[in-house]
Order: structure tokens, then C-alpha cells, then sequence
């Protein structure tokens, strides 16, 4: 399998995070994407490629022009106002307040543009985010040339995301951007299956209301679990895509035995809906290990996963989400990806 790697993610390095109150050591850090990276070399997994740019206009499907804007002139703004350190949001345009006038203050428009205080905007976010969607754009140009599936190896991740607002370590929605881009090369139905311990709400809200992305996603329950407000049982899609939209939250701590009777019950729906291509958002932070998370999957598992999503039987996009197991992730990723080689 050919593997498009971000060569640029480690300039978005924060050191910390704001967590309960406190600044601890950020959890998204570079060295997630180098473990990764000396797994699949150690592993001779297949050739490893760097992302070819398909500009601004890709990102542009999906996220809104001003998001985009701040977003990419955000770092230098903040510098400009003596920023030191990572910017983070600390006020946000809640139920009553008007989000429909621009702040002309830094401090606001940080807020609209974002869902929480968790994700630090670094000096390398963009830079990070930009070509992490540019690996994205290279491994579907693999897949739709008729490779049988391609990894992209990125952070930080994408899911949390949406239009636009960044959170949730996510900055630039890459499978929504993937999705949306194969749709733009003529395909017609596209699934997203999110496997991550945190419901991807940002790409479920990109599609909610259309036929043509299904999106399904097994996740810890947002009653106790981030992003706490999204990502429940009963949201099925609106208008258009009302039936195109399938959640199945399970409670912190459930057995594999669970786990797999979700993603067996979300496959099937999504081979009901018979996509012409299949997004993985391929969180790892299910692992049992995972410092951050609650559900308990290992080795054996993640292989178990490869091989299922290989009788999928649709040329796949594996897009790489969280996991914050550092030293444990190259490990957890290269066991999926095998499991999917080795299986027929
Ligand atoms: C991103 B992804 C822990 C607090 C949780 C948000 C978690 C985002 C997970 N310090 N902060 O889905 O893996
Ligand atoms: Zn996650």
C-alpha cells in the first residue's frame, strides 16, 4: 500500500493544552505522525510519497472562504498583536449572541472560529493543516488511478472540523475535503466510515443534508464523551440526506464484542448503500492503551478491522485521525493497514 506522508506536519508542534483548568503537555504532538512513520518503513509496508499541491480551491468546497482567510493569515495576525506563544479561544458567540457580524478583535474572531479551548493555534497550524489536505487530494488522485487503497499519514487531524470552525486538534476537515473531491471527479456515492473514539461531527455536519456522502461513525457516547454534542443515535440525516447518516455511540469502557456489532452493523449499511469509494477516518485512539480515551481494542483487534473493511470490497482511503498512545500508535496503525493487505 502507498502511503502519501505530510512532510510538514511537525511545524505544528504545541507544547501544551488547556485540560480541565490546566495547561498539561498537548497530547497532539509530531511525534505521533514519526512513530507512524518508522513502523511502516521498519515494516516495508510500500513506497512512501510526499503530497502534490492541488491548491486552495479543493479546501475551498468545503470550508467557507472566510474561515479560510482567518485561518491562514490567523498566526501572523496574533504575532502582529505581540501573540506569545499558541493562541487559544477563550470566548465564543453562544445561543444569543450574533455570529453574524464580524468581530474586527483577534480574541473574537479566534472564538467564531472555533468549537473549543483544547486545540492551540500554532505557528505551523496552517502550514500542517494545508498540506495534510494536500496529502489527502494526492492519495485519492492514487485511488481514483486505480489503486486498491492508499494511507495518508497526516496531522494534526481533520474530523472535529467543519466549515468553519477548527477544535478537537482539527483544523482542515481532510475526508470531507477527499469526499467532496471525489465527488467533483464524477463519482456519484461516496461513504465515510469513522472509526476514531471521538464522533467526527465536523465531517457529519459537512453532509448531513445530502444523499451522495453517507457517513457513518462509532464512537465514545457524547453524553460523557468529546465533542459532547453531536454524534447521538437519533441523527439520521435532514431533507436530502435524511437516511445518509448513521451514529452508533457506545458508553466509555465497552467490549470489542460491542465494538465490532457496530462496525459490523455500520458496514452493512454502508454496503447497502454500495459507495464507489470508502474514507476510513482512522482514528487509533480506541486502543486500550490510549491515554485519552476508553474503549479497548489492541493489536489483534486492529488487524480484525483491516480485514473487515478488505471484504468491504471498495477501493479504500485511509485518512489518519487520533490516537494518542504515542509510542503505541505506528504499531495499532500498521496493524489495520496489514490486516487489510494480507486479507483477500
Ligand atoms: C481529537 B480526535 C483531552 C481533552 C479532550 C479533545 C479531544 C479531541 C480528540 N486533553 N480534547 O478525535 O482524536
Ligand atoms: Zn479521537
Amino acid at each position: 500500500m502507498k502511503t502519501v506522508y505530510n512532510d510538514r506536519h511537525g511545524q505544528h508542534a504545541a507544547r501544551h493544552e488547556f485540560f480541565r483548568g490546566q495547561l498539561v503537555p498537548a497530547f497532539e504532538i509530531p511525534a505521533r505522525a514519526y512513530y507512524v512513520l518508522q513502523a511502516l518503513q521498519a515494516a516495508e509496508l510500500g513506497p512512501i510519497l510526499p503530497p502534490e499541491d492541488h491548491g486552495l480551491a479543493p479546501l475551498a468546497r468545503v470550508h467557507s472562504a472566510a474561515y479560510l482567510d482567518f485561518l491562514s493569515g490567523a498566526w501572523a495576525e496574533w504575532q502582529g498583536l505581540g501573540g506569545e506563544g499558541d493562541a487559544f479561544p477563550a470566548v465564543w458567540p453562544v445561543r444569543t449572541l450574533r455570529a453574524d457580524v464580524l468581530p474586527r478583535s483577534f480574541a473574537a474572531r479566534l472564538g467564531l472560529y472555533s468549537m473549543d479551548s483544547g486545540t492551540p493555534l500554532t505557528a505551523g497550524a496552517w502550514p500542517a493543516a494545508y498540506w495534510g489536505a494536500q496529502c489527502s487530494l494526492t492519495a485519492l488522485d492514487l485511488v481514483l488511478a486505480g489503486e486498491r487503497s492508499a494511507y495518508v499519514l497526516t496531522r494534526p487531524p481533520g474530523h472535529h472540523a467543519g466549515a468553519d470552525f477548527f477544535g478537537g486538534y482539527c483544523f482542515v476537515n481532510n475526508a470531507a475535503v477527499a469526499a467532496q473531491a471525489a465527488l467533483d471527479r464524477g463519482l456519484k456515492r461516496v461513504a465515510i466510515l469513522d472509526v476514531d473514539y471521538h464522533h467526527g461531527n465536523g465531517t457529519q455536519a459537512c453532509f448531513y443534508e445530502r444523499a451522495d456522502v453517507f457517513f457513518a461513525s462509532i464512537h465514545g457516547d457524547p453524553l460523557t464523551e468529546y465533542p459532547f454534542f453531536l454524534g447521538h443515535a437519533d441523527e439520521t440525516g435532514a431533507g436530502a440526506g435524511l437516511g445518509f447518516n448513521a451514529n452508533f455511540p457506545l458508553p466509555a469502557g465497552a467490549s470489542n464484542e460491542a465494538w465490532f456489532a457496530c462496525l459490523d452493523a455500520a458496514l452493512a449499511r454502508l454496503q447497502a448503500y454500495a459507495p464507489e469509494l470508502l474514507i476510513v477516518s482512522l482514528g487509533v485512539d480506541t486502543y486500550g492503551g490510549d491515554p485519552i480515551s476508553h474503549f479497548q481494542l489492541d493489536r489483534p483487534e486492529f488487524s480484525l478491522l483491516g480485514q473487515r473493511i478488505r471484504r468491504f470490497g471498495a477501493p479504500t482511503l485511509w485518512l489518519q485521525e487520533g490516537g494518542y498512545a504515542t509510542e503505541a500508535i505506528g504499531h495499532n496503525v500498521l496493524a489495520v493497514l496489514r490486516g487489510f493487505e494480507s486479507s483477500t
